[in-house]
């Protein structure tokens, strides 16, 4: 339902960020970061994600999240998530003062498309050492949609994806009442919430079923997260790609940009020969020249 109207808004107002062939772009959503309880299912994955986010800072990568980073339908206070999570926060930081952070949100974090809640959230924090206010993200801009535009005009638009599926979209407040109230307690002992798109696989075939039409009817690369479900758009197919979760049970997965080229990789517990645990990154797909898509 209005899935045309609400991409072609999201297209038309998208922040535009300009791209070559030096630019270096890791994108990751749906890390769902929660407050490190038995609810929280990002908790687990938690090393792999800050081990990925150190290799892509010292590599000079800049980190764009891709909706649904912040689990604010589950916990209602952002505080208490960074707390729980707060050496993740200091490397978000560390992206945002080099200015190479760009966050978009998501249905799960909808409430950041206003300043206010932004401001009151993002901005600043109480230090629990000392007390006192410091700053997190000061002056940032919570996103609905970024334009990635190459310099042979060719256009990348980057969005969480809920927009156009109802009960995540407009319906959105609601949803988050019964997760809040409901499904959070479910959830823990172990019941899936079936409006989620990530749990659903006829919800989910849908709606990357109206997403291809737009993408096929506009010619337009589309790079989303909200499915949980990655995808690399292979040669001869549609430009849709899908950066996966960060809340799998085994990896989390992301979309890498670099020298002109795209790539789907994963970050996991791997071993050596000798049997000793190592966190591994792996290329999914790709590379593939982002000119030839
Ligand atoms: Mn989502």
């Amino acid at each position: 339902m209005h899935t045309r109207k609400k991409l072609e808004h999201a297209l038309k107002t998208a922040k535009r960020i300009p791209i070559d062939k030096n630019t270096k772009i890791i994108m990751f959503s749906d890390t769902h970061r929660g407050d490190n309880s038995v609810s929280d299912e990002f908790a687990h994955n938690q090393n792999l994600y800050k081990y990925a986010l150190e290799h892509y800072y010292r590599e000079g990568f800049t980190y764009i999240e891709l909706g649904d980073g912040d689990e604010m339908w589950e916990h209602k206070h952002f505080r208490h998530i960074r707390y729980a999570h707060s050496d993740i926060f200091i490397l978000l930081k560390k992206f945002y003062d080099d200015q190479r952070f760009e966050m978009i949100y998501g249905n799960h974090n909808m409430e950041l498309k206003h300043n206010a809640s932004v401001r009151r959230n993002l901005y600043e924090y109480r230090d629990e050492y000392t007390n006192k206010k410091v700053p997190l993200f000061p002056g940032i801009k919570v996103q609905e949609s970024i334009l990635l535009t190459c310099e042979s005009g060719k256009e990348i638009l980057l969005i969480h994806g809920h927009q156009g599926d109802f009960t995540n979209d407009q319906l959105w407040l609601m949803n988050r009442f019964f997760m809040r109230y409901f499904w959070r307690f479910m959830h823990i002992i172990g019941f899936r919430n079936p409006a989620s798109p990530a749990k659903n696989i006829h919800h989910r075939h849908t709606l990357e079923k109206r997403y291809s039409k737009w993408i096929e009817e506009m010619n337009q690369m589309i790079i989303m997260g909200h499915t949980h479900r990655p995808k690399f758009a292979d040669k001869g197919e549609l430009p849709y790609f899908n950066t996966g979760t960060c809340v799998h049970p085994r990896n989390i997965t992301g979309i890498e940009i670099f020298e002109g080229k795209i790539q789907l990789i994963s970050w996991r517990i791997g071993f050596n020969e000798d049997g000793t645990l190592q966190v591994q990154r792996r290329i999914i797909r790709g590379p593939r020249d982002i000119q030839d898509i």
